[in-house]
């Protein structure tokens, strides 16, 4: 898949999942639910206060006959009910609305109704830039603050199940630090070197890891070649793996209001996958993001990732 549309089309033919909605009562997270309504993506279980999801689903036109709607009055106790429909199996996907991430990421980690499987959680982002052959992938801008070397590790796998979900085998990864020589200084530069050695011991399974790589030389062939950089990733990057989440936060951003790269993200890692788009993001990076997680929900199911 080289396209989000692509996505959209894939996850249309399959058929709709259900989604949970903590905190539905925003006007973007609404459009975006109603619209995978109306493609077949998504059937929307909308939580949170109910007279402001009427009060914004009537400024929309938007007909709630076809949603359930449960009640709940704060952002936690809207998280919480969410959570727990994703973890009874009555939904397929947990999806953020007008909550703080902090609030419902704690919710689905809660260890007595969570949604963990002992593994890490992480965010992936998906881009569609406009002068890149592919789609571009870059984690975590959203979960992991200051990840060392085994949750890199873990992130690293992550983000590997997002490529194969999106029909990419073997992923090329390339680390991004601040420059491409290995400096004791820059802790990023040497974990970038380590996950290269470990993605070549067999360590770190299906896909090609690269690092250090400055972001220029990850993702522009003519730039490797212009510092001399003779490395088989550079410019050809399926995966951005940041430092940390300011950097990550700092790149999506940058795609998102400079670049008007078409978006979607979604945290994997946990027993099912979670919508955790930014307050910034527009209905349309709201529904590529509902698309990717049900896309994932699928690719689950059957098996493949
Ligand atoms: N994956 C799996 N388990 C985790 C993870 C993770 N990424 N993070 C924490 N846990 C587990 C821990 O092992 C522990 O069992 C429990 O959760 C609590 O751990 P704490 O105390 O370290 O975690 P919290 O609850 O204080 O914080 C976890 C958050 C994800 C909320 C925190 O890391 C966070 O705030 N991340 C940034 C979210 C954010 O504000 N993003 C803004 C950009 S959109």
């Amino acid at each position: 898949m080289k396209k989000i549309e692509e996505i959209i089309s894939y996850v249309q033919a399959k058929g709709p999942m259900t989604i949970a909605v903590a905190s539905a009562e925003d006007r973007d997270v609404l459009l975006a639910v109603d619209k995978a309504r109306e493609l077949g993506i998504a059937r929307g279980i909308l939580v949170g206060d109910k007279e402001k999801i009427e009060e914004v689903a009537q400024k929309l036109n938007i007909n709630l006959t076809d949603y359930e709607i449960i009640h709940k009055e704060n952002m936690q106790d809207a998280s919480a009910e969410a959570v727990k429909l994703v973890s009874s199996g009555k939904a397929h996907i947990l999806m953020k609305g007008l909550v703080d991430t902090s609030i419902i990421l704690k919710e689905a980690l809660n260890a007595d109704y969570g949604l963990r499987e002992g593994k890490l959680l992480s965010h992936v982002a998906v881009f569609e830039p406009e002068n890149y052959d592919k789609l571009l992938l870059m984690t975590d801008a959203a979960m992991n603050i200051a990840p060392d070397l085994e949750k890199k590790k873990e992130i690293i796998k992550n983000s590997i199940k997002v490529a194969k979900a999106i029909e990419v085998e073997t992923p090329n990864v390339c680390v991004i630090c601040a420059k491409e020589k290995v400096s004791p200084k820059m802790e990023a530069t040497v974990d970038a070197q380590e996950l290269e050695r470990l993605n070549k011991e067999g360590e770190i399974k299906d896909c090609v890891v690269g690092g250090p790589f400055g972001l220029d030389n990850a993702i522009s062939k003519e730039a490797a070649i212009h510092k001399g950089i003779d490395h088989p990733l550079a410019g050809v990057a399926d995966i951005l793996l940041m430092p940390n989440i300011e950097a990550g936060n700092v790149f999506y951003k940058t795609m998102v209001f400079l670049a008007k790269a078409k978006n979607a993200g979604v945290i994997v890692g946990a027993s099912a996958p979670i919508v955790l788009t930014s307050r910034a993001d527009n209905d349309e990076a709201k529904l590529n993001s509902i698309a990717l997680s049900v896309l994932m929900a699928i690719k689950k199911e059957e098996g493949s990732i």
